[in-house]
């Protein structure tokens, strides 16, 4: 049997190398039109397109879409849509050339209260960082019955009443993993209002 001393050692190095390799951001989204330098006419139709990848298929995405007749200082809704990459929208009656679209998207999981259950992120605050880290240490080699055992930190499948490396594995797969992310046209474009 390993004592804790050495647990916490292995944690530490582990901790080291999956802060060096694993700082990929998963589910990005990229706006494709309009992405900058169109001109689209007042009150027309046109089709806001988008793409984005699923990192896990039980995930499913809400989409916000706005946009910007000020170069992004202020921002009006759209729609929210989900699980779609694309939406037909009817221009509103302005005429500028500092218009921008965003789209922001959030994961979220059917049928679960909180956070999806694959997802390491302990705080519930949409992203596996840091804070997620200093909690899932700070339980660390705990059992329930313990003062610092916090149960949200017992993340390995199956869960199994201590915090220890399986939770910790589980940790780094999904490092720097976030459950939102948004995208802006690289430039403004035009509304015209004839
Ligand atoms: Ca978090
Ligand atoms: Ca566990």
């Amino acid at each position: 049997m390993k004592s804790p001393t050495k647990s916490v050692l292995k944690m530490l190095f582990l901790s080291i190398f999956f802060l060096i390799i694993f700082d990929d951001h998963l589910d990005a989204i990229e706006l494709l039109f309009p992405n900058g330098g169109e001109t689209l006419i007042a009150e027309g139709v046109y089709t806001i397109v988008w793409k984005y990848t699923h990192k896990y298929e039980e995930e499913l995405f809400n989409i916000d879409i706005d946009y910007s007749i000020d170069n992004g200082q202020t921002w009006e809704n759209i729609a929210t849509t989900w699980d779609t990459n694309w939406y037909q929208w009817q221009v509103p009656s302005v005429d500028s050339n500092q218009c921008l679209i965003r789209v922001h998207l959030f994961a979220w999981c059917a049928f679960v209260v909180g956070p999806c259950p694959w997802v390491a992120d302990i705080d519930w605050d949409g992203d596996v960082d840091f804070d997620d880290y200093t909690l899932l240490a700070s339980a660390w080699l705990s059992e329930p019955g313990d003062d610092n055992y916090y149960s949200f930190c017992d993340i390995s499948n199956p869960k199994d009443n201590i915090i220890n490396e399986l939770d910790l594995m589980k940790f780094t797969d999904q490092w720097l993993f976030r459950s939102y992310s948004s995208a802006t046209s690289d430039k403004t474009f035009t509304i015209f209002q004839f």
